[in-house]
């Protein structure tokens, strides 16, 4: 027998994943998991038999309910259900899927609309901070189609502005979580930082890469891998997340000199497979580090100039184009403090339904 769940299927960013109401899955984490793979198709690299897309950037969930913070209306959990193996993982939060959560919010009556743009604040369960989305709806209802072009995604849709208030050290405790700006791991030198996604920075040229591969051909090169993972484990323990053998966390961000105009080129290890483009509060942490003296990624960087007092527009280049930052940093010797940083996503509603599981998951 099967069980239907109530779910909407949606594009955040330029991620892909299910969407559901708290009330809608199990409240036991064993059984929920179990739902939540069969329903994605894992573990199996083609998620045949589930309606994951077979990569970790479309292998992804968003839970979503009533606040149980009062300075938030809505709760997001985000879940990354591992292609290849049964695991879902809530180590790490989303910055792309976190793109459709007000629509799905508003639409699911969680939050009301108001006749312009509804400005939803979002506890993220993951890190325990807030995002504020801004969703248009002219009319009361939530417009996905409009002139906002992401690179990444084909096309252009209604834009969802995103500011991050508290997102520094969110994961690792904070913002340099190693305690210094530099560490020698493994012969190079890399910069830890958790800017609301926790990114070892390293410079391409250090391990042997002008940083202007392709994702497929860097995925290839097995010896890379190797060297990649090894300074990762050991940069987990230093940023206080302990064995990262399991997790999706840290990320690892490959840097060079800009191609065009950007501050920064990027390619970005998730950990595994390379991102197309790069995670959104990772492109936020490397922005942080770019505008921050002394890091490996400031060393390489084209810094753009300030804008406005303390505020810097920040464009961090990736394989399919570049992402935009705006940041608000002060930087007073040692101490960095991030006020705030916003940037643009789009999303677009795909499919709203039931997902079919087993309903021995159930059990
Ligand atoms: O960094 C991929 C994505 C992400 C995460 C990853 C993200 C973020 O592109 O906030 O968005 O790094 O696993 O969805």
């Amino acid at each position: 027998m099967l069980t239907a769940i109530p779910c909407t299927l949606m594009r955040g960013g330029t991620s892909k994943g299910l969407y559901f109401h708290v009330r809608d899955l199990p409240t036991d984490q064993t059984q929920r998991d179990r739902v939540l793979l069969a329903a994605m198709g894992s573990p199996d690299i083609r998620q045949i038999d589930g309606v994951g897309g077979a990569h970790p950037l479309t292998s992804k969930v968003a839970i979503i309910g009533p606040s149980t913070r009062d300075d938030a209306d809505v709760d997001y959990l985000f879940l990354q259900v591992v292609v290849d193996q049964a695991q879902v993982s809530d180590t790490q939060n989303c910055g792309n899927i976190l793109a459709g959560v007000g629509p799905f919010a508003i639409e699911n009556g969680l939050v009301p609309a108001s006749d312009t743009t509804t400005s939803v604040r979002i506890h993220m369960v993951n890190t325990g901070s807030i995002a504020v989305a801004h969703v248009p709806t002219p009319g009361g209802f939530v417009e996905y189609e409009g002139n906002a072009r992401i690179d990444g995604v084909p096309g252009t849709a209604a834009a969802i502005p995103i500011d991050f208030l508290d997102v520094a050290g969110s994961s690792c405790g904070s913002l340099y979580p190693t305690g210094s700006i530099i560490n020698h791991i493994d012969g190079v030198d890399v910069t830890c930082i958790d800017n609301g996604m926790p990114v070892v920075i390293i410079a391409a040229t250090d391990l042997g890469k002008t940083g202007t591969e392709s994702p497929e051909a860097l995925e290839a090169d097995a010896t890379l891998k190797t060297r990649v993972e090894a300074i990762r484990l050991a940069c987990g323990v230093l940023m206080n997340l302990g064995d990262v053998s399991k997790k999706t966390v840290p990320k690892m961000t490959l840097v060079s000199r800009p191609q065009g105009s950007g501050a920064v080129s990027t390619r970005t290890f998730i950990p595994h497979r390379v991102h197309e483009a790069i995670g959104v509060l990772g492109a936020v942490s490397v922005a942080t580090a770019v505008a921050t003296p002394g890091s490996v990624a400031a060393q390489i960087a084209v810094m753009n100039p300030l804008i406005r007092g303390t505020e810097r527009r920040l464009d961090i280049e990736h394989p399919t184009g570049f992402f935009t930052v705006d940041m608000d940093i002060h930087i007073d010797g040692a101490l960095i403090t991030v006020r705030r940083s916003a940037l643009l996503r789009t999303a677009r509603k795909l499919m709203a339904g039931m997902v079919y599981v087993p309903a021995s998951t159930l059990i």
